[in-house]
């Protein structure tokens, strides 16, 4: 049985310990929040029966093979050291780190305790995500030259998540920063990105739109959108579009989850897991599948897909569309 610690039992950790639950040979067997009210009322939700309001105490007192990181971004860095420190693998959710530096020096910490260290970068495991993943790796649109990745949306995202109004930075450094991985899960690495941003609701701190053009390391170039200030009927939250244009085919993946492979339409809906809420369905999906790539890697000694050392290429990408936004100017990433 492959033991874990979790740390953080807020909003999205909810979801982390139902997939958790059903992960075969995997235990959550101790659970950290600073909050002694909702640390309490997880480990009563989850019959976990080990808690601790101090994640070094926990830590320390060890008895666990993994630690599920799911606090927000200031503490991440201190706690994956800890971890590593501890001698724990660790699945750290996104924002991975406030900067790159410190993002660096997690994927130090881990690589010198020799443990496996993976973001919990889910949006690209979504299963329509996966199923035109596919479809681009086997050649079915031959060698994609264009794609579009978009996510529109007037959600009130801040009535689960309320701390994303109060940040100065807002959409890219949340939202963007999933929508940007899965740029580069298709289209690979980005040389160059050019961006600019919008404030439209006037309630909160950060930006709410954004607008990136990329210029991929193979040649393709693509356009990431996003905004929480768009109102769509019917309402598109939490899907991400994507076109990809190829050299011989086109892909799309529109509202309702179709699949359009060179005029060929699938659906591809995720499934409603017993414990998801639609039209969240697709995100907890999500997790159950990161959750278990985490698993399998540990088991394997494999580098996760969504690795430590690969999200430095994301997170690079979010402080470059930052600055060119800042700046009005196009951004190299070999500069940052
Ligand atoms: P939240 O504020 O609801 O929960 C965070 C919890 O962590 C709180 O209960 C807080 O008391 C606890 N905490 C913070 N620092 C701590 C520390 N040092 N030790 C112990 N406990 C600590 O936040 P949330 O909305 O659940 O978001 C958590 C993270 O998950 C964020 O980084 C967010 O970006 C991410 N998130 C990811 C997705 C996704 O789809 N991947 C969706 C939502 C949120
Ligand atoms: O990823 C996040 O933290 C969330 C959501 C999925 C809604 O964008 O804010």
């Amino acid at each position: 049985m492959m033991k874990g610690a979790l740390i953080g039992c807020g909003f999205f950790a909810q979801n982390q310990l139902h997939a958790w639950r059903n992960i075969d040979g995997v235990e959550i067997v101790a659970l950290c929040d600073r909050d002694a009210g909702r640390l309490s009322d997880t480990a009563a939700a989850f019959g976990i029966l080990r808690t601790d309001t101090d994640a070094e105490a926990m830590l320390a007192a060890g008895g666990f093979d993994f630690v599920d990181i799911a606090t927000t971004v200031g503490s991440h860095r201190a706690l994956v050291e800890a971890a590593a420190r501890a001698g724990c693998h660790v699945i750290c959710q996104k924002p991975f780190a406030p900067t790159l530096a410190d993002a660096r020096a997690m994927v130090a910490a881990c690589n010198a305790a020799g443990k496996t260290l993976m973001v919990h970068e889910n949006f690209r495991w979504q299963s329509p995500i996966q199923a035109a993943l596919a479809a681009v790796r086997a050649g079915e649109i031959g060698v994609p030259f264009f794609g579009r990745f978009s996510f529109r949306s007037g959600h009130d995202v801040f009535a689960g998540q309320p701390y994303l109004a109060e940040d100065k930075r807002f959409i890219i450094a949340d939202l963007g920063i999933h929508v940007l991985d899965i740029a580069r899960a298709f289209l690979g690495d980005a040389e160059r990105i050019t961006a600019t941003t919008r404030r439209i609701n006037p309630r909160i701190r950060g930006e709410d739109v954004a607008t990136m053009l990329l210029s991929h390391a193979g040649g393709a170039t693509s356009v990431v959108d996003c905004s929480y200030a768009t109102r769509r009927v019917p309402e598109t939250f939490p899907q991400t579009l994507l076109e990809i244009d190829g050299t011989t085919g086109t892909l799309r993946l529109d509202v309702g989850y179709a699949l359009h492979v060179k005029g060929v339409v699938r659906d591809v809906s995720p499934p409603v897991l017993p414990w998801a809420q639609v039209p969240w369905h697709t995100i907890h999906e999500s997790v159950a599948i990161i959750q278990q790539h985490f698993v399998d890697c540990v088991r394997a000694g494999a580098e996760p897909q969504t690795s430590g050392r690969d999200n430095l290429a994301t997170l690079a990408l979010v402080e470059a569309a930052y600055l060119s936004a800042a700046e009005g100017r196009s951004v190299a990433l070999a500069d940052l």
